[in-house]
């Protein structure tokens, strides 16, 4: 949420625009295509409703799950996930910290409800140029904790974990 004092908002902007929004120490990892830049300039673009919010200036971290050798990275533009429409990428990783390709995933998302069952959010997940990179079409109908359970198979072998991320 940081930008230099006297940075106005939509100047920031521009230049999250330019710089693709990702890690520069996150060296050793393929940088974000054109195409999924362009998505997350037009989603940051979106979230920001006019420049009325601070962009961020990269894409955090938010989950991991270690699995045997593979590490399940959740990131996301914003601190947290967000209630409503979102964007989300999803990361698979060896050791080394390289993206590994998993083949197919599935994502879905729950929140426990007390007294009833689950409510459904949307996790649509399409894979990305980079192999191992899928980025997630997210859209959580309220805040709070929502299970997002992923599921993998193909050269990596055959996997699942949960990642609890806070929505607010
Ligand atoms: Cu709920």
């Amino acid at each position: 949420m940081e930008f230099s004092a006297g940075e106005a908002p939509c100047r920031a902007a521009a230049r999250v625009a330019t710089d693709g929004g990702y890690h520069p120490e996150m060296s050793g990892h393929a940088p974000l295509s054109p195409r999924i830049r362009n998505h997350v300039i037009l989603v940051v673009l979106m979230a920001l409703g006019g420049c009325s919010r601070p962009p961020e200036s990269s894409l955090k971290e938010l989950q991991k799950a270690r699995v045997g050798d593979l590490e399940v990275v959740l990131l996301s533009p914003s601190a947290s996930l967000q209630p409503g429409p979102g964007f989300a990428l999803l990361e698979f990783r060896d050791g080394n910290g390289m993206l590994v390709d998993v083949g197919t995933v599935r994502v879905s998302a729950t929140m426990p409800m007390a007294g009833s069952s689950p409510m459904t959010g949307g996790s649509e997940i399409k894979p990305t140029p980079a192999p191992g990179r899928y980025e997630v079409a997210t859209d959580f109908g309220m805040a709070g904790t929502w299970h997002l359970d992923v599921e993998w198979n193909g050269p990596a072998g055959r996997g699942a974990t949960r990642l609890e991320s806070r929505v607010q």
